[in-house]
């Protein structure tokens, strides 16, 4: 697999996450706590603003050797020369990103159901997002909440194939364990989880960076 996505950061440039902080600072904290990857990921901005701004967290993430991939923006992901791009369901599509890109770019692609984890598996993505995950205050128009339960049955569904895995929505130190342990298929497990508000909103980004790079490698301590 190209990218480690065992902790996977999500950027958010909305004041109530960011609460004023500066978003190189906070992604560079989360960085020193053990980040894998970086998803560039602003609903705020305008175009100006987030070509300027992924400049800037490029900058920051190759001094770490970590990938950085642009939500959405195929455009802002080749202004910037960024690693790679995150595209949901109504982005532009796998195959025209996959035309417009560098050959070796990273492509992930969001999904929340079997059919849509086959079709970006089929089309040769990178890894997939699967979500959401728990109902969560940072993206309230999510399609649907599928839990564990959910989840398992997408991994069953792609299981003979090597496609990277990430679960999104609302996971936290509490539950980060069970989400990964209880969503195994018995053939395919999740490669990492995306984090957007537990790290970002963070006081301490880079302790609760550090805290899930602990419990992601631990074995899990529920009944
Ligand atoms: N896609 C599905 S849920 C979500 C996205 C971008 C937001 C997850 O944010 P948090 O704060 O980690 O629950
Ligand atoms: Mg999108």
């Amino acid at each position: 697999m190209p990218v480690d996505l065992s902790l996977y950061l999500v950027t958010d440039s909305t004041p109530a996450i960011l609460k004023g902080r500066d978003l190189c600072t906070v992604v560079e904290s989360a960085l020193q706590g053990g980040v894998t990857v970086v998803q560039y990921r602003d609903k705020t901005n305008d175009t100006g603003v987030q070509v300027e701004t992924a400049r800037k967290l490029h900058q920051v993430t190759k001094k770490y050797n970590v990938p950085l991939l642009i939500n959405d923006r195929v455009d802002v992901a080749l202004a910037i020369g960024a690693e790679g791009v995150h595209l949901g369901q109504d982005d532009m599509s796998f195959i025209e990103a996959k035309k417009l890109l560098p050959e070796n770019a990273i492509i992930g692609i969001s999904t929340s159901s079997i059919e849509e984890a086959r079709k970006a598996t089929a089309d040769g993505a990178d890894y997939i997002g699967i979500g959401t995950m728990f109902a969560t205050s940072t993206k309230t128009n999510t399609k649907s909440v599928i839990g564990t339960a959910g989840t398992q049955v997408i991994l069953d569904a792609i299981k003979d194939s090597p496609i990277g895995t990430v679960s999104i929505g609302g996971i936290n130190h509490s539950n980060v364990q069970r989400v990964l342990y209880q969503s195994q298929s018995p053939k395919k497990a999740l490669d990492g989880v995306a984090i957007v508000s537990a790290i970002v909103a963070a006081d301490d980004p880079k302790a609760s960076a550090e805290h899930f790079v602990e419990l992601i490698r631990n074995p899990p301590r529920f009944a």
